[in-house]
């Protein structure tokens, strides 16, 4: 990574993005986050800047964004601000901790996250503002699609599909060959042994749908 980078929000995600960054020797000019009482304040070092408005001083050709917004639940308002600033010009790039475990041939879309101690088998492709998250694995051959959330200590065997702007919640299991749609929240700790339709929400073992 040559360009600098700036870090978009100032919470618990930009924590541990910023520690894997520093660990990479990236240069990082800052953080933005719209909340003005967080100027000045500091996260491993790294100053927040101001708002949103402070990377229009920088142009697009020469610094590199990090979406630092994570997600608990459905990753919406991570896409919306990945989208924003994608769609003025502005590149994503992608972070992967070097503790990570990343098969050769996996393909790592724009702003793709992978975090400490996670592993992604041959064969599978993240998509673009996807994060996979701490010591989550992702086995062989499976596909993620774009701005999915996959989270701490998720299992993911192979041949597995996850569509666009999905989250596993923390530690879920997912067994072989199963699809999951677009838009769908698998909660903490539930085992996934059946296919889910666009927008289901499942929870328990087995996971079963929910309102
Ligand atoms: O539009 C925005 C925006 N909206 C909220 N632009 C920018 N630049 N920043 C934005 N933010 C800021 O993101 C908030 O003001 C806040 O400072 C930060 C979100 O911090 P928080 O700690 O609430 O969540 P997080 O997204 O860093 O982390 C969540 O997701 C992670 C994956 C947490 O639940 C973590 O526990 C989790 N590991």
């Amino acid at each position: 990574m040559n360009m600098p980078v700036i870090i978009l929000g100032a919470g618990g995600h930009a924590k541990v993005l910023i520690d894997s960054l520093l660990t990479a020797s990236a240069v990082i000019v800052g953080i933005v986050d719209p909340d003005p009482a967080l100027i000045g304040v500091k996260i491993l070092s790294v100053p927040v800047l101001g708002g949103d408005d402070v990377v229009n001083e920088f142009p697009n050709a020469e610094i590199l964004l990090v979406n630092a917004l994570g997600s608990i639940g459905l990753p919406i308002k991570r896409k919306q601000l990945f989208d924003k600033f994608r769609g003025i010009g502005y590149k994503f790039v992608k972070v992967v901790h070097p503790s990570a475990i990343v098969a050769s041939d996996v393909v790592l879309g724009a702003g793709a996250q992978v975090m400490a101690g996670a592993v992604i088998q041959t064969g599978s492709r993240i998509g673009i503002n996807s994060i996979i998250n701490t010591r989550a694995s992702v086995d062989h051959d499976c596909i993620i699609g774009d701005h999915v959330h996959i989270s701490p200590g998720v299992t993911i065997s192979g041949g597995v599909t996850v569509g666009a702007c999905s989250h596993i919640g923390t530690g879920a299991s997912v067994i072989q060959g199963i699809s999951i749609g677009n838009g769908c929240l698998v909660a903490a700790g539930a085992v996934v042994t059946k296919d889910i339709s666009d927008g289901e929400k499942v929870r328990g073992v087995p996971a079963r749908e929910f309102a």
